[in-house]
C-alpha cells in the first residue's frame, strides 16, 4: 500500500510545499506548491513574512487534498531564527531573519558575559552571529521589554508546528543551531542562557528529530475542511533532513549538503569538542537518533544566488543553466576570493565586492558575468579543501569520497570543481536531499521504514546519484597554494 507525507521546506530561494509518495521500495515526490520566502525589510529591520508563509503553508494543504489519505505533514527551515509568542500563544512581533543587522558586535560582548573557551566547550558550535544566542542577547541589551512579555521562543519549524497544533515543543535539530544547547547533553544550558542574562523559562521542552508533534488543531481542519493529520517535528533542521539522504554506505564519511550554504562535515556519534576544533571554529550539530554532524558554515551559493539578484536590478536577467555556461566558457583558475570574508554576507552588489577584493589581494580582477561566477565556484571548490583537511586533522581519519547533496549539485561546473580542488572522486546527488530527508523521517515516525540506513538506501534508489573524478590535479594543486595566500593562511 502506497503511504503519502507532505513536506514544507522553507529556504532561502523559496518556499515548497511537497507530496512524498512511498512504495516500499522508493520515494517518489511532486511539488504541489511554491512561493517566495523573501525577507521584508521594514524602517531597518528584516524579518520574516510568517503570517504570509503561514497562509501558503494552508494552500499547499488544500492542494494536498486530491490526493485523499495524507497521514503526516513535516516542516524543515534553515537554523537559527524564532519568534516569541506570549502567554496566549500570540506572536509578540514578527521574527527577524538571521541577516539583520542586529546581531552586529554580539560575539564580542557576549566574551564579556562568559568565557570563550567555556562557552564552545559547552554549546560546540562554531562562534557566528547569525546564532539564536546572539539574536536574543541582542534583545537583552536593545528590547529588554519584548523578552519580558515573552511565554516561550519558538525556533521557526517550532513555530510553524505549534501554528498547526497548539502544540509548543523545541525539536531537537533545530535547537542544537542555536548555541544555547549542552552538546554533550543534548538539553538547553542552564549556564549559557544565565550568563547571557536570557529568561530561562521560555526555552520549550526538547523533543527528539522524527517524533509526533500533535494532530492538526480543530481550528486549522475547521477553516481548510481537512481531515486530521499528524504533524511530526521531522529534522526540524532542513541540513540535518539532508543528512538522512546522504547515500553514504560507510560509517565514515565527508558531506557537503550544498544550496545557499555550504555545510562540509562529517557524521558522529558524539560530539569532538576539541582546542583544534574550536580553533578552526568547527560546530556539533544535533539529528535523528542524536548523531551529530561535526561540519562547518561555508557561505556556498548564496553568492552566486546574490550576484544574480544584483544583475536583475542592473536590468539584466540570467537563469542559473546561462550563469554556468558564460563560466565555462571564462579562464579557469585565474583568481580566487574568501567566500566566508564577511563583505559577502549581506545582501547587496557582490560581483562589486569581488572585485574589490581582487584588487586588494593583488589579483587579476574578474570582470564579465562568466569570470564572476567561475570565481566564486572555484573559490568555494578551493574553501571545501581547506575545511576538509580541517576536519580530517579533528578526526584524523581519511575519506575517499566526498558526498555533494542538495540543490548545488544540479552545478555540474561545481561538483568538477570541488573533484578538482579536493583531489577526491564527488558523489553527487540527491538534489532534493532536504525534502526527501523530511519524508523518510515522517517514514520513520510512522514505522514505516524502520533504521537510518534502510532510509538512506531508500533514498539512493529515488533520485540519479552522478560521480565525478578529479582531473588536472597538478593545477589545482599549484593554485591551491595562490588561494590559501589570498585568504590569509
Ligand atoms: C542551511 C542552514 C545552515 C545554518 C544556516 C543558517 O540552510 O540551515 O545549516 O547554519 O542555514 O540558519
Amino acid at each position: 500500500m502506497e503511504k503519502r507525507v507532505l513536506a514544507f521546506d522553507f529556504g532561502a530561494s523559496g518556499g515548497r510545499a511537497m507530496c512524498g509518495t512511498f512504495d516500499g521500495e522508493k520515494i517518489s515526490i511532486e511539488e504541489l506548491h511554491r512561493f517566495s520566502n523573501d525577507p521584508v525589510l521594514v524602517n531597518g529591520t528584516m524579518y520574516w513574512d510568517v503570517l504570509r508563509l503561514f497562509h501558503e503553508i494552508k494552500q499547499g494543504l488544500i492542494r494536498a487534498k486530491k490526493y485523499g489519505k495524507i497521514e503526516s505533514l513535516g516542516i524543515d527551515t534553515w537554523g537559527v531564527d524564532f519568534g516569541l509568542v506570549d502567554e496566549q500563544g500570540r506572536l509578540l512581533e514578527n521574527p527577524v531573519h538571521y541577516r539583520d543587522v542586529r546581531t552586529a558586535g554580539m560575539i564580542e560582548k557576549s566574551f564579556r558575559k562568559i568565557d570563550k573557551e567555556r562557552f564552545y566547550r559547552i554549546t560546540g558550535n562554531q562562534f557566528m552571529e547569525l546564532n539564536t544566542a546572539f539574536q536574543l542577547l541582542s534583545l537583552t541589551e536593545e528590547r529588554k521589554e519584548l523578552l519580558e512579555r515573552a511565554d516561550q521562543m519558538l525556533l521557526m519549524p517550532d513555530l510553524f508546528n505549534f501554528f498547526l497544533t497548539g502544540e509548543k515543543k523545541a525539536e531537537y535539530s533545530i535547537v542544537s543551531t542555536t548555541q544555547l544547547m549542552d552538546a554533550k547533553e543534548g538539553c538547553w544550558s542552564k549556564e549559557v542562557i544565565e550568563a547571557l542574562g536570557i529568561p530561562e523559562h521560555i526555552f520549550p521542552e526538547i523533543i527528539p528529530s522524527g517524533t509526533r508533534v500533535g494532530e492538526l488543531s480543530d481550528a486549522v481542519c475547521q477553516e481548510l475542511e481537512l481531515d486530521k493529520m499528524d504533524v511530526i517535528a521531522v529534522a526540524g533542521h532542513d541540513t540535518q533532513s539532508a543528512m538522512i539522504s546522504v547515500p553514504a554506505k560507510e560509517k565514515d564519511f565527508i558531506f557537503l549538503s550544498c544550496g545557499t550554504w555550504s555545510l562540509l562535515g562529517t557524521e558522529l556519534d558524539a560530539p569532538i569538542i576539541s582546542e583544534k576544533s574550536r580553533n578552526y571554529n568547527i560546530t556539533n550539530e544535533g539529528g535523528y537518533e542524536k548523531k551529530v554532524s561535526f561540519l562547518k558554515n561555508i557561505i556556498g551559493l548564496w553568492c552566486i544566488q546574490e550576484s544574480r539578484r544584483q544583475w536583475m536590478r542592473e536590468g539584466k536577467e540570467y537563469g542559473f543553466g546561462e550563469l554556468e555556461e558564460l563560466a565555462r566558457k571564462a579562464q579557469p583558475l585565474k583568481c580566487f576570493i574568501d567566500p566566508d570574508a564577511p563583505e559577502f554576507t549581506p545582501a547587496g552588489n557582490i560581483p562589486r565586492r569581488i572585485r574589490e577584493f581582487c584588487q586588494r589581494t593583488g589579483q587579476e580582477i574578474p570582470e564579465t558575468v562568466g569570470e564572476i561566477v567561475r570565481c566564486i565556484d572555484e573559490s568555494l571548490a578551493m574553501k571545501y579543501r581547506y575545511v576538509k583537511e580541517e576536519i580530517q586533522e579533528c578526526t584524523g581519519k581519511t575519506y575517499e569520497t566526498l558526498y555533494m547533496v542538495g540543490g548545488g549539485t544540479q552545478s555540474r561546473l561545481l561538483c568538477e570543481c570541488t573533484a578538482n580542488a579536493c583531489g577526491c572522486t564527488v558523489s553527487a546527488g540527491p538534489i532534493e536531499a532536504t525534502v526527501l530527508g523530511n519524508i523518510a523521517l515522517q517514514l520513520l515516525a510512522q514505522k514505516e521504514i524502520s533504521t537510518l540506513e534502510e532510509a538512506r538506501q531508500i533514498i539512493a534508489r529515488s533520485q540519479e546519484i552522478r560521480q565525478f573524478e578529479p582531473e588536472n590535479e597538478r593545477d589545482w594543486d599549484e593554485a591551491y597554494e595562490r588561494f590559501q595566500k589570498v585568504i590569509g593562511k
